[in-house]
């Protein structure tokens, strides 16, 4: 490996790492689950890395943070009460609380180191912390998930990688309790991994979610530091009636302007449903 640089070695991308050159580490330290370190980059601002993974840099988290939040907030005709499962650094609860009909946001993460280190290092993104509406429990997705019935219209899973402490969030049991959690008409939206890489991930993720959700659907975006700069979305809802592809609430370039958003519109919401041809096939109902 080159010296100064941090190149992302992971099992789930093998032969390949992207990388990034460092100009300071700010925080490197073991927590009860899993190395966190937080290094800042030449070009991309501040980093948070988790067991060698980036979860976030300050320069295109909002691509990744601003679309897994409002594909199916807008989606949902009336998203009063959301929970947050993972999202340590505060950006998703950010970009949550920004939707004119959330009530109350509910989080649940494993690790308050994340949550104390991203509040120290990464401020644009933890500002999302300050919102009154926030309940924060520190604890295990799946356990919370158990706990709650017939509570949330919208349920996002901003978790890591299937390896180490997310693992259980990609399984079929962690889906059949977020339908039990979703009130009627819940959506769901969960970290849906690559195209490129994971594609038999996603296709039998699909499968057990269809025999879950009578709509289910695979939408992405594009960001430059995740692996194979692409990252996708499972999202899945309880009622029949909802069309992912065509968003309820649609936003003026006005309100776009007043949220602050930066990647997502009403434009980018349809086109992140539309597939290139080898993973339409793949993911096509059989
Ligand atoms: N906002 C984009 C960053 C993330 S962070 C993922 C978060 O999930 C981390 O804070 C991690 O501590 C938390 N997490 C992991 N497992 C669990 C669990 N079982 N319960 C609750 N929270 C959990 C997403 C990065 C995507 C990376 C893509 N390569």
């Amino acid at each position: 490996l080159k010296k100064g640089w941090f190149s992302e070695l992971g099992t789930l991308w093998p032969g390949e790492a992207a990388s990034l050159e460092v100009e300071e580490v700010l925080f490197h330290e073991r927590s009860k689950f899993q190395d966190v370190l937080v290094f800042k980059s030449k070009t991309y601002g501040n980093v948070l890395v988790l067991d060698g993974v980036i979860q976030c840099t300050e320069r295109d988290e909002f691509s990744y943070q601003e679309m897994i939040t409002f594909l199916p907030l807008n989606s949902h005709p009336c998203p009063k009460k959301v929970l947050v499962i993972g999202g340590g650094d505060g950006g998703v609860i950010r970009e949550v609380v920004k939707h004119p009909d959330v009530e109350s946001v509910t989080q649940c993460e494993i690790d308050g180191c994340v949550v104390e280190v991203s509040k120290k290092y990464l401020p644009n993104m933890s500002k999302g912390y300050d919102s009154p509406k926030l309940t924060q429990h520190i604890g295990d997705g799946f356990a919370y998930m158990k706990e709650n019935k017939n509570a949330f219209d919208v349920i996002i899973t901003d978790s890591s990688d299937p390896v180490g402490p997310a693992e259980m969030l990609f399984e079929k049991e962690y889906f059949e309790l977020m339908r039990s959690a979703l009130k009627p008409g819940g959506i769901i939206c969960t970290q849906g991994e690559s195209l490129w890489l994971h594609l038999d991930l996603i296709k039998s993720m699909q499968k057990f979610c269809r025999t879950l959700y009578p709509v289910v659907e695979y939408a992405f975006t594009t960001i430059p530091t995740y692996p194979s700069g692409q990252i996708g979305f499972t999202l899945c809802s309880t009622s029949s009636d909802t069309d992912f592809r065509d968003p309820v609430h649609k936003l003026s370039d006005e309100q776009i302007k007043e949220l602050g958003l930066k990647y997502y519109n009403s434009d980018v919401h349809k086109a992140a449903f539309v597939l290139p041809q080898f993973a339409k096939e793949a993911l096509q109902e059989s």
